[in-house]
C-alpha cells in the first residue's frame, strides 16, 4: 500500500483507489501504487473482482507532466497495464470527472469501464504535442472502432460518457463511482461474464480494414487545420497500426512513435505553453489566498460587436448577463447578431440544435444604465474614446452596487483615469477581450494602480469560469498584446518602403505558422481605421494613408493592401497596389531594394520580443511566460513555438540583441535598439527563461 494508491476489501471485491490530488496524474508513486495493489488482488484467493477508482474530484487525468524530459521513474505504465490486463480476475475502472491521456488508457487495460454522467473521457496527448503513449492509440480503436478514435486521438477533445456509453467505450453510467463500479463487478461475477481483453477483441477494425476510406478520411478531417504540427500526423499513424498491425506490434510501433515525439521541440513548446496558461492564473503579488467576490450577476453595457460577444461567451458559459444598450434599436440589432451566430454555429453542428434558444433565453437584453444595480461584475464594452468611457464609469458609479467590479474592455485606453471617475478605484480594472469575443480565449485583465487584489483575482477567475485564458497586464498603451503588434506593424510599413510587397511579408509570417500576416490582417480590421487615428495626430503613412484615398480600406471596401473577389476574404495580391507603392516611393526620391524572407522574419518577430522585454522591465507582465500566453490565445502564435519570448530563448538572445543593433543601425532605427533587460540576459549569458521558476516546472 503506498500513500497514493490504497487496496480495501468489501468481502470478494477488491477496491484499489488512487489518491494523488489535484488531478490523480499518474506519477511513478501511482504507478508503483496500482501494479502493487493489483498484485496483491490477483494473489489474494477471497477477491473475485477488482475495481479501480480514484478519490478527489476525478479519476487520472493524465501522465505527470512534469515527469516528461527527465530519466523515467519504473514501473513504466505500459508494464502495469499488461499486468492488468492479464489479471485473471476482472477489472473495473469506475470513472468520475475526466479519464484523460494515461489515465484513460488505463481504463482501456481494464475488462470494463462504467462512468458516473458528467464524467468525461478523452486522449488529448497531442495537445501537447505527443500521442498517447500506453496503448491508446491501439485499444481505443478496438473499444470504438477507428473513425471515432481518430477523431479522439487526432483532435484531443474528450467525450461525454452518453457518447462513451453510446460507442462502447463504457459499459454503464452509474451513480458514485466506487459505489457503482463495485455494484458492477458484482454484476459481472454474478452474470459470469467472460473478461473483455480490448488487445484481443478486432471485430471493431474489420469494417476499416474492408475499407479503409472509413480510416483515411476521418484522418483528413482532423489533419486539416493541423498546419505545422507533427503529433497529429504521427497519431493518425499510430491509429493505423492497430488497423494493420497484430496488437503487440502496433504497441511496440506506437511507443516509438511516442519516444520520438516527447524528445521534440515542438512538444517540449506545448508542455511549456500548458503550464504557463495556467501559471498566468497566478496573479503576482497577490496574497495566498485571496479569495474572488462572489459574482451571481453579469451586467454588460453595449451590444456592439464587443459586447455581443462577450455576452456570447458568458451564456456559452451558462451564465445569465444582463445587456445594456442606450435604446431599443441598438440591442435589437445586438440581440439579432447573436441569435444569428448561434444559428449558424448549430447549423454547421458546432452546438445543439436547440442551443440558440437556450442561450438567448439567457440574455437579458435592456435599456437604460440603471439596469446595473444588481450585478456583482459590470463589463463595459462601449465605444472606444476615453470621454464616453468616462461618462460611462461615472454613471456606473451611481448606480452599481457596492463591491461590484467595474470592468472595462478597452483594447488600450488608460484604466487610471477611467478609475479616477469613480469614488471606487479598488474595484475598477480592464477585462480586455478579443475579436471576435465568443471565439477568442484571451482574456487581458488589465491591474490598474488601484485596483484590489480581490478584484483581480475575482477577474481572473470569471474569465477561466467562461472559458477564457486569462493574462494580467499593466496599464500601458496597448497593454502587452496590441503593444507588441505595434511595433511589428510599424516594421511591416518600413519594409514596404525599402521594397518588400504586402503578401511577400503576409507569406513570411504565415510561414512561420501565425494564422494571418500584418496586411491582411489590416485588410480585415480596416485601414480607415488606423487613417484615421493618425489624421487625429497628425501623422502621415504614405502608403496606407494612399490606399485609403483611393478608398481601399481593406475587406469591407474589397481592396486595401490586397484585392478581395465578391463573396470571398482570400486575399489577391494586386498589382494596383504594387504599382501605387511603386508611385508613392517614386515620389520620395526613394528606390525598392530586394528584401530576403530572413530579413522580414527577424524584422517582424525581433521587434516584438525587444518590446517583450521592456514590458518585463517595466513589470507591464509580471513572467516572459505571460506574454507568450498572451500571444498564443490572443493572436495565434504557432502552439508548437511555445510563444515570441520562449521562442526568443530557443533562437539564442545573443543572436537576436546582434541582429536588432544591426537593424537599428542599417535603417537608422534607435527603436530597434535591444531593450536593457535583453542586453543584461545576454551580457550574463541566460535567457527569459531564467526570470520566473514557473518556467522550470514547463520545461
Ligand atoms: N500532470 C501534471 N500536472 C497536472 C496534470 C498532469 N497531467 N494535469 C493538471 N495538472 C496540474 C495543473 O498544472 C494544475 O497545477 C493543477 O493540476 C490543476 O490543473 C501516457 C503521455 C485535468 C482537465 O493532457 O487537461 O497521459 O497550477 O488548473 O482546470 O499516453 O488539468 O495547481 O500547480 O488544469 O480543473 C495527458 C491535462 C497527459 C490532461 C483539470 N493528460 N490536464 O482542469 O485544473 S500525457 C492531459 C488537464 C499522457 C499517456 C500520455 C486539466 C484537467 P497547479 P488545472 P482544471
Amino acid at each position: 500500500m503506498s500513500e497514493v494508491v490504497k487496496l480495501e476489501r468489501q468481502d470478494v471485491i477488491a477496491i484499489i483507489t488512487v489518491n494523488n490530488p489535484p488531478v490523480n496524474a499518474l506519477s511513478a508513486a501511482v504507478r508503483g501504487g496500482i501494479l502493487e495493489c493489483v498484485n496483491s488482488a490477483i494473489a489474494d484467493p477471497e477477491v473475485k473482482a477488482i475495481v479501480l477508482t480514484c478519490a478527489g474530484r476525478t479519476f487520472i487525468a493524465g501522465a505527470d507532466i512534469t515527469e516528461f524530459g527527465k530519466p523515467p521513474k519504473p514501473p513504466g505504465l505500459n508494464e502495469v497495464l499488461a499486468v492488468m490486463e492479464n489479471s485473471p480476475k476482472p477489472i473495473v475502472a469506475a470513472i468520475h470527472g475526466t479519464s484523460l491521456g494515461g489515465g484513460l488508457e488505463v481504463a482501456l487495460a481494464c475488462h470494463f469501464r462504467v462512468a458516473t454522467k458528467e464524467a468525461k473521457l478523452g486522449l488529448p496527448e497531442v495537445k501537447l504535442g505527443l500521442l498517447p503513449g500506453a496503448g491508446g492509440t491501439q485499444r481505443l480503436p478496438r473499444a470504438v472502432g477507428p473513425e471515432l478514435a481518430v477523431k479522439m486521438i487526432v483532435g484531443g477533445d474528450p467525450i461525454s460518457a452518453a457518447e462513451a456509453l453510446k460507442n462502447g467505450l463504457i459499459e454503464e453510467i452509474v451513480e458514485g463511482p466506487a459505489i457503482g463500479g463495485e455494484a458492477f463487478a458484482r454484476k459481472v461475477l454474478a452474470e459470469k461474464r467472460p473478461l473483455r481483453k480490448l488487445r484481443d477483441d478486432n471485430s471493431k477494425l474489420a469494417a476499416a480494414k474492408a475499407d479503409r476510406s472509413i480510416f483515411t478520411n476521418a484522418v483528413a478531417a482532423m489533419t486539416k487545420r493541423a498546419r505545422g504540427l507533427e503529433a497529429p500526423f504521427a497519431a493518425a499513424d499510430a491509429v493505423g497500426y492497430a488497423i494493420d498491425l497484430p496488437f503487440d506490434e502496433g504497441l511496440k510501433k506506437e511507443r516509438e512513435a511516442f519516444l520520438k515525439l516527447v524528445a521534440s521541440d515542438q512538444s517540449k513548446a506545448q508542455r511549456y505553453a500548458f503550464f504557463a496558461e495556467r501559471e498566468a492564473a497566478k496573479i503576482a503579488g497577490v496574497p495566498e489566498g485571496t479569495k474572488p467576490r462572489n459574482v451571481e450577476r453579469v451586467a454588460i453595457i453595449g451590444a456592439g460587436t464587443m459586447g455581443g460577444g462577450i455576452a456570447m461567451s458568458f451564456a456559452n458559459a451558462g451564465i445569465p448577463v444582463t445587456l445594456i444598450e442606450t435604446g431599443e434599436e441598438q440591442l435589437k440589432r445586438g440581440m439579432g447578431v447573436m441569435q444569428k451566430n448561434w444559428e449558424a454555429t448549430a447549423a454547421r453542428g458546432g452546438i445543439p440544435a436547440d442551443a440558440p434558444a437556450k442561450r438567448m433565453a439567457l440574455i437579458n437584453g435592456v435599456v437604460g444604465l440603471d439596469n446595473v444595480k444588481d450585478a456583482d461584475l459590470v463589463i463595459e464594452a462601449v465605444f472606444e474614446t476615453m470621454a464616453v468611457k468616462k461618462e460611462v464609469f461615472g454613471q456606473l458609479d451611481k448606480f452599481a452596487k457596492p463591491g461590484a467590479v467595474l470592468a472595462s474592455n478597452t483594447s488600450y485606453l488608460n484604466i487610471d483615469e477611467i478609475a479616477k471617475e469613480t469614488k471606487r478605484p479598488q474595484d475598477v480594472l480592464g477585462m480586455h477581450f478579443f475579436s471576435p469575443a465568443n471565439v477568442m480565449k484571451l482574456c487581458e485583465i488589465v491591474r490598474a494602480a488601484k485596483t484590489a487584489p480581490d478584484a483581480l483575482v475575482t477577474a481572473v477567475s470569471i474569465a477561466r469560469k467562461i472559458a477564457k485564458v486569462p493574462a494580467v497586464v499593466g496599464v500601458c498603451d496597448g497593454f502587452v498584446g496590441n503593444r507588441m503588434l505595434a511595433q511589428r506593424g510599424k516594421q511591416a510599413e518600413k519594409l514596404l518602403f525599402e521594397g518588400a510587397l504586402p503578401q511577400q511579408v503576409d507569406a513570411v509570417v504565415t510561414k512561420f505558422g501565425m494564422p494571418m500576416g500584418p496586411f491582411a490582417m489590416g485588410d480585415l480590421a480596416g485601414l480607415d481605421i488606423g487613417w484615421r487615428s493618425r489624421k487625429d495626430r497628425g501623422i502621415k503613412s504614405e502608403i496606407a494613408d494612399a490606399l485609403c484615398e483611393a478608398g481601399r480600406f481593406g475587406q469591407k471596401t474589397g481592396k486595401g493592401y490586397y484585392k478581395y473577389e465578391a463573396g470571398s476574404r482570400a486575399p489577391l495580391p494586386d498589382p494596383d497596389v504594387e504599382k501605387l507603392i511603386d508611385e508613392t516611393l517614386t515620389r520620395l526620391g526613394r528606390k525598392r531594394r530586394a528584401v530576403s524572407d530572413e530579413e522580414i522574419l527577424e524584422r517582424m518577430m525581433y521587434p516584438m520580443i525587444n518590446e517583450g522585454a521592456k514590458i518585463l522591465e517595466e513589470s507591464i507582465a509580471a513572467r516572459p511566460s505571460d506574454i507568450d500566453v498572451v500571444w498564443l490565445y490572443g493572436y495565434g502564435w504557432p502552439i508548437y513555438r511555445g510563444g515570441p519570448m520562449y521562442w526568443a530563448d530557443q533562437v539564442g538572445l545573443k543572436h537576436i540583441a546582434d541582429r536588432l543593433a544591426f537593424y537599428a543601425k542599417e535603417t537608422n532605427d534607435p527603436s530597434l535598439e535591444p531593450a536593457p533587460l535583453l542586453k543584461r540576459l545576454v551580457a550574463e549569458g541566460k535567457g527569459f527563461a531564467s526570470l520566473t521558476a514557473s518556467s522550470s516546472k514547463a520545461a
